[in-house]
């Protein structure tokens, strides 16, 4: 194989929200709920609601705050969901914006122009429109010339992207490909759902994949990919073009993020384990030759669980790092953000796997290995 992971951008929004932010917010609107519905409750035909827990929250999922578009409209009890203010079609779109700035950062990193790339792949959760394609916004905005096109597969948006990527430099398409996953989040997030208000923030993320005689022994070469899907509705959505044209006209809340948490764990830790081993074993890697997993970042007892199976043993920290502490799920961008912010230490010829898991379901792997 003959692609290379030449270098990794990212952007955050300037401000993040602290679980006890969160869960103050959370619980207002629950008293205030509660207090509102007091007869109904008394009388059984409304359920009171339940207040949500930081400590409940770091423990389930490991996660300590997330970024966002906008604190004051996630924080204020009244709304519960970010201010996204409307631009004109001639402004960069919001998630346009953020997924520039992190292929800036990767173009920067590898000292590269824009001129040098051929083809820009956006792929992520959600795209902000249908079309003109947000991959062909960021190519013009970016000032890249030949072609881009969107692409979504939830959670493994960004290894299925790089992977589309990779093919494209193998077969002689391009010869530097950029992958840019924005994951603009929390206006997907029902920020009064107990279940789910804590999981996930914002970021944006852009891998530069170039063929390797362009690469300069810079970088990650490809050692080995796959991707998998097998649908299940434990995550879901029912945001889509037909919302509008539907009788009754569905209730927002039902195209919000859903999800049947403990299923989502107890089947995709088992599924992702074994398509590494079984990817590893048909790419004549063994585990003992994996210095670093760079795994999805859902929950951190599942990284735990994956990691364990996959190592067949205990493991230090820096052997499958978490960035949920900081960033939260960040959906496709997960484990392309835990790559960025540690790959450090690495030899010459020492490997590691990206991993993606999650909605769909769908998992994808890309094996590395330092040049
Ligand atoms: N505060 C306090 N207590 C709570 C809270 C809360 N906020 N929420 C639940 N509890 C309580 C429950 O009521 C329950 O109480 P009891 O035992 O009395 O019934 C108890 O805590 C345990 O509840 P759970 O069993 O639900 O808790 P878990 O330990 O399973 O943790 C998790 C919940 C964290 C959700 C966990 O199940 C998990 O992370 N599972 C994996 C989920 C996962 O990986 N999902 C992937 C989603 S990401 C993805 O695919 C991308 C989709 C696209 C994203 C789009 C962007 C929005």
């Amino acid at each position: 194989m003959s692609a290379v992971i030449r270098s990794t951008g990212l952007w955050t929004p300037d401000e993040s929200v602290s679980n006890d932010e969160l869960v103050a917010c959370f619980n207002a609107y629950v008293e205030r709920f509660n207090a509102e519905n007091a007869d109904a409750i008394a009388r059984g035909s409304v359920e009171a609601k339940n207040p949500s827990s930081s400590g409940f929250i770091e423990k389930a999922s490991g996660i300590k705050s997330r970024y966002t578009i906008d604190k004051a409209g996630v924080l204020d009890v009244d709304r519960m969901r970010p201010r996204v203010k409307p631009r004109a079609n001639d402004e960069l779109a919001l998630t346009a914006e953020a997924g520039v700035a992190a292929a800036r950062d990767a173009l920067a990193r590898a000292g590269r122009d824009p001129r040098d790339v051929d083809a820009v792949i956006c792929s992520g959760t959600s795209m902000q429109r249908t079309y003109p394609c947000m991959a062909i916004e960021m190519q013009d905005a970016l000032g890249i010339e030949g072609f881009g096109f969107d692409m979504t597969v939830a959670c493994s948006s960004g290894t299925f992207g790089m992977i589309n990527a990779i093919n494209m430099i193998d077969t002689g398409m391009a010869k530097s490909v950029l992958v840019i996953v924005p994951e603009i989040t929390t206006p997907q997030l029902n920020f009064r759902d107990r279940d789910s208000h804590f999981i996930f923030g914002d970021v944006a993320v852009a891998v530069l994949i170039e063929h390797e005689d362009a690469a300069g022994g810079q970088g990650w070469r490809v050692v080995g990919r796959n991707m998998m899907t097998k649908f299940s509705n434990n995550i879901r959505s029912n945001f889509g073009f037909l919302n509008a044209s539907e009788d009754p006209e569905p209730d927002f809340d039902d195209r919000y993020f859903v999800q049947e948490g403990r299923k989502v764990f107890k089947e995709v830790c088992p599924m992702v384990a074994e398509m590494i081993l079984n990817d590893m074993a048909s790419f004549g890697l063994k585990p003992d030759q994996m210095k670093r997993l760079w795994l999805h970042q859902a929950n951190i007892n599942m990284n735990m669980l994956v990691a364990r199976k996959v190592f067949g043993r205990d493991f230090e920290p820096d052997e499958a790092p978490v960035i949920l502490d900081e960033f939260a799920n960040t959906a496709g961008a997960g484990s392309l953000v835990a790559f960025h912010r540690h790959n450090d230490g690495f030899e010459t010829g020492e490997k590691g796997l990206i991993c993606s898991f999650g909605a769909g379901y769908s998992a994808g792997t890309v094996f590395v290995e330092k040049l």
